[in-house]
């Protein structure tokens, strides 16, 4: 294949979790009553575009990101779990952080090797007592959603030239 020498492409993304703590009444309906939030990890774009979330919309990486995997904790059942289709995110419940292994596979025509993340999910608003201990479910309710997010930026060299018009025609 041919590849284009001395060009550099880059492709921002954002990676991260959002997280909730549950109400006594979510957690009733639960299969584990362990579980105190409920979180969700994703992948996505930051080329700030409006029309973003919407599937074939300006955040959708699926025109160079065949697979998204998110490796999770082994206390979860098949803690491997490939994510084949935008929006690249993963929605579950527990009641612990813990750093969540996220492997990014390209389309064929990239010829490019899988990318390896890692994201240490933060479910708890460590600050909101001021203390380095767990805040308490009614805190955490308080305060609100938590978020934790990374900007990174997705390098390409020297792109085959099938791969520099596909990410180009975006
Ligand atoms: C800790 N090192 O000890 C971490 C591990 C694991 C969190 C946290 C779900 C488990 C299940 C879950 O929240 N695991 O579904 O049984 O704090």
């Amino acid at each position: 294949r041919v590849r284009q020498r001395g060009i550099t492409i880059f492709r921002p993304i954002i990676y991260g979790n959002v997280a909730v703590a549950l109400t006594d009444a979510e957690r009733e309906v639960l299969s584990s009553k362990d579980h105190t939030h409920k979180w969700t990890v994703a992948v996505r774009s930051a080329a700030n575009k409006p029309d973003s979330d919407q599937v074939g919309g300006a955040d959708d990486l699926s025109y160079f990101i065949k697979r998204v995997t998110f490796k999770l904790h082994d206390t979860y059942p098949n803690p491997t779990r490939n994510i084949d289709k935008p929006p690249f995110e993963l929605t579950e419940t527990g009641w612990g952080e813990f750093e969540i292994q996220i492997r990014i596979t390209f389309v064929p025509e990239a010829g490019e090797k899988p990318i390896l993340l890692a994201h240490h999910l933060k479910l708890h608003p460590w600050t909101a007592t001021g203390e380095s201990e767990i805040p308490p479910l009614d805190v955490a309710i308080k305060h609100g959603p938590v978020n934790s997010w990374q900007y990174d930026e997705i390098v390409f060299n020297d792109p085959s030239a099938n791969f520099l018009t596909l990410l180009t025609q975006h």
